[in-house]
C-alpha cells in the first residue's frame, strides 16, 4: 500500500471515531433533555460509527499497513434543542465525512489502487443513507417545533432502533 493511501487511511478512522465521540456526546445531551429514544438512536449511531473505523483498520492491516490511532478531537458538548442536534448530525455527514470519503475515491483512482477503490464503494453507498437518515429526521424536528406531544412521539419511535452490525465486504464487521 502506498504511504499517500496509508496516511489517508489513518486520517479517515481517526474521522469515523470522532463521528462515534461527537454522537456520542449527542447522545448525551439528549439524555440531558429527557429524550432517551432519541439518545438510543445515537447510541446505536456510535456504534456504527466505531464498525466504520473497524473496517478501514482491518483493511489497512489486510494490505500490510501500519494503523497508528491518534488524538481524537474533544466534540461539541451543547446544543439548543434536538432539532438542533439533527442538523448538525446532518452537516456532519453531508458536509464532512462524504467529501472525505469522496476524497478517499479521488485518492484511489489517482494512484491506480483499484482495491482500494472497489473497498471504498461501500462506504460510498453508506454515506447516501448516512445523509438519508441524518436529513429526514433533522426535517420532522423543523416540522414539529416545540410541539411536545409530537417530540414525544418520535422519541418513543426512535426508543425502537436497534444497532445490528453493518456488513462491510472484505472485512469480519457484521459477518455472521
Ligand atoms: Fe461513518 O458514517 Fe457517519 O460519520
Amino acid at each position: 500500500m502506498k504511504t499517500s493511501i496509508e496516511k489517508a487511511l489513518n486520517n479517515q478512522i481517526n474521522a469515523e471515531i470522532y463521528s462515534a465521540y461527537l454522537y456520542k456526546s449527542m447522545e448525551m445531551y439528549l439524555q440531558s433533555i429527557d429524550l432517551p429514544g432519541m439518545a438510543n438512536w445515537m447510541n446505536v449511531q456510535t456504534q456504527e460509527e466505531l464498525a466504520h473505523a473497524e473496517g478501514l483498520i482491518q483493511f489497512v492491516n489486510t494490505r500490510g499497513g501500519r494503523v497508528v490511532l491518534t488524538t481524537i478531537d474533544a466534540p461539541k458538548k451543547e446544543w439548543a434543542s434536538a432539532a438542533e442536534v439533527f442538523a448538525d448530525a446532518y452537516e456532519h455527514e453531508a458536509n464532512v465525512v462524504t467529501v472525505k470519503i469522496n476524497k478517499l475515491v479521488d485518492l484511489a483512482i489517482k494512484e491506480k489502487d483499484h482495491a482500494f477503490n472497489q473497498f471504498l464503494q461501500w462506504y460510498v453507498a453508506e454515506q447516501v443513507e448516512e445523509e438519508d437518515n441524518t436529513s429526514t429526521l433533522m426535517k420532522k424536528l423543523n416540522r414539529i417545533g416545540d410541539h411536545t406531544p409530537g417530540l414525544m412521539q418520535l422519541d418513543g419511535q426512535l426508543a425502537a432502533r436497534v444497532y445490528k452490525p453493518p456488513v462491510i465486504p472484505g472485512t469480519s464487521v457484521g459477518a455472521p
